[in-house]
């Protein structure tokens, strides 16, 4: 199978610093803190609406050892109950705090399905665009990623599951879409990170696929990140509400790291930075 990849045409436009490449280097998977400025978010919906508390949460997860914030406002819900937002809502969201975590001094990506939203975040100082529809949804997201030359999260989605698929072949075949839309725009290799996307359009079963079988995707050579934190496949293996996954959400980042997951994403990160040192530590004590 031959695997669509990007181009390193306009490299020139590509020359900013990327701030993912030097986390990358460090030889230990990279941890991304979820912030979430949403009423509406499954796992924390409401919780870090008011500045002040999202403030909080932001600079806690940088003291537990955040490598990069992923800041939202708003839900990707991929259970067909998020409510979409409109782009003036999204920035009145972000606008009261975006600033103030930029100034926290980590990398900051915004995850966001809208150009508008992201070239505001950008010119705010977030330095990195999470697109949970893989540059498929917004036709500006792809121009404005290269003429940005930002690093770019490619995440696959889906809009319903179908349990009948190859959901392998479907990550596959989507991602290679993505990758096309990238290199069309003149998006450089090293600026792109893939992502299965837990729980998007996927059955719990589909999840659990998508994890065991990660390592198919270091064919494309670009870093894979995943997210599978409080996920509700999570629940359908062991019963819990969102904010008792915990255990799962752990489990399956160890599982994926060590299935080549280089970016971990999780609204847990003292936990989370503390099992992947432990794993590290044990898997040299060998
Ligand atoms: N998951 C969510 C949101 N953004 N981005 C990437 N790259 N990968 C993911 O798995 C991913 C993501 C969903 O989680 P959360 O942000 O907590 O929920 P909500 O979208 O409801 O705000």
């Amino acid at each position: 199978m031959t695997l669509a990849r990007p181009t390193r045409a306009n490299s020139d436009r590509n020359t900013a610093a990327n701030p993912l490449a030097g986390l990358l280097a460090l030889g230990r998977p990279v941890v991304m803190g979820v912030l979430n400025v949403t009423p509406d978010s499954f796992s924390d919906g409401g919780r870090f609406l008011d500045p002040g508390a999202a403030l909080d949460q932001a600079r806690r997860m940088v003291a537990e050892g955040a490598d990069i914030l992923d800041i939202g406002a708003e839900s990707t819900r991929p259970y067909g109950d998020a409510v979409a937002v409109p782009l003036a809502e999204e920035m009145r969201r972000l606008e009261p705090i975006l600033p103030a975590v930029v100034a926290l001094g980590v990398p900051v990506s915004i995850d966001t399905i809208k150009a508008k939203t992201a070239a505001w975040a950008l010119a705010a100082g977030a330095t990195i665009v999470n697109d949970v529809w893989g540059l498929q949804r917004d036709p500006d997201m792809a121009s404005l990623v290269a003429e940005q030359g930002v690093p770019v999260v490619l995440m696959h989605n889906r809009e319903a599951a179908d349990p009948a698929i190859d959901i392998m072949a479907d990550i596959t075949a989507f991602l290679s879409r993505s990758l096309e839309i990238a290199a069309h725009a003149g998006i450089a290799s090293e600026r792109i990170v893939l992502d299965p996307g837990i729980g998007f359009g996927k059955t719990p079963e589909q999840s659990a696929i998508a994890i065991a079988r990660l390592g198919e995707l270091k064919s494309f050579g670009l870093p894979l990140l995943i997210g599978a934190s409080r996920k509700r496949f999570i629940d359908r293996i062991s019963s819990a509400p969102p904010d008792r996954r915990l255990g799962g959400s752990l489990a399956a980042h160890l599982a994926a790291v060590a299935n080549g997951a280089a970016i971990v994403r999780t609204h847990d990160v003292a936990e989370t930075v503390q099992a992947l040192r432990v794993a590290a530590a044990i898997r040299s004590a060998r």
